[in-house]
């Protein structure tokens, strides 16, 4: 099998959803994963989708980016005020996940050295990957935090190719219907998992893609 770079949507808790999807996927060592963020937060186990993404490290090329969700989250470790916002975006679902009462500094280790191991963005010859948007006119090392984590499509829609010439992968804005967005010059893959959606994962080379939903069922995409 020649090597795949495939991305894979917001998570979200879904647990059940990634197993499947990975199940599908059988990555090896050859291809290269890269998770658009938002592992945490909403869904019912995070703890087991953060394991289980510790797991695939070692089995693949894991490319992790930062959603804002793991953003709040690791603010959240030493900042009162971070911790109380972050519970007000999903965070106690995913603090239950570890036991109810579970401060954010005492997850496992591995988990929180998954979560700093983190990137703001990737890119590689034909694609570039943000968590959540992109301003077609900056270079990815130059856009703000607010626009790779936080900028929603439906506040801001790219208008034109980015500069680089590159086709974006983005996530973080749920396309609620469970279809993949696909504007040709970016794509964006957060099909709603957490909310009785689809989680996606995408060959970014021929934008061939896999679906499942948290009760572990799969959905066969619909003809391109
Ligand atoms: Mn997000």
């Amino acid at each position: 099998m020649t090597a795949r770079t495939i991305a894979i949507g917001d998570i979200h808790g879904c647990a059940v959803a990634l197993s499947a999807l990975l199940d599908r996927l059988r990555p090896t060592p050859q291809d290269t994963i890269v998770l658009l963020g938002d592992y945490v937060d909403r869904g019912p186990d995070s703890r087991a989708v953060l394991q289980r993404l510790v797991e695939l490290a070692q089995q693949c090329t894991l490319v992790p980016l930062l959603g804002n969700h793991e953003e709040m989250l690791l603010a959240s470790r030493s900042d009162t005020e971070a911790l109380q916002g972050w519970l007000r975006c999903g965070g106690v679902a995913t603090l239950d996940s570890y036991g109810h009462g579970t401060h954010p500094r005492a997850l496992p280790a591995d988990h929180l050295a998954f979560l700093e191991s983190c990137r703001p963005y990737h890119e590689t010859d034909h694609h570039l990957f943000s968590h959540a948007n992109f301003d077609p006119s900056v270079p990815l090392a130059e856009q703000t935090p607010l626009m790779l984590r936080w900028c929603s499509l439906r506040e801001s829609t790219p208008a034109r190719r980015h500069i680089s010439g590159k086709t974006v992968i983005l996530g973080h804005t749920p396309q609620e219907n469970g279809d993949v967005l696909d504007r040709d010059f970016f794509v964006c893959i957060d099909t709603f998992c957490c909310g009785g959606g689809w989680l996606t994962a995408m060959d970014v080379e021929d934008k061939t893609f896999w679906q499942a939903n948290d009760a572990g069922q799969f959905r066969e995409p619909a003809e391109k």
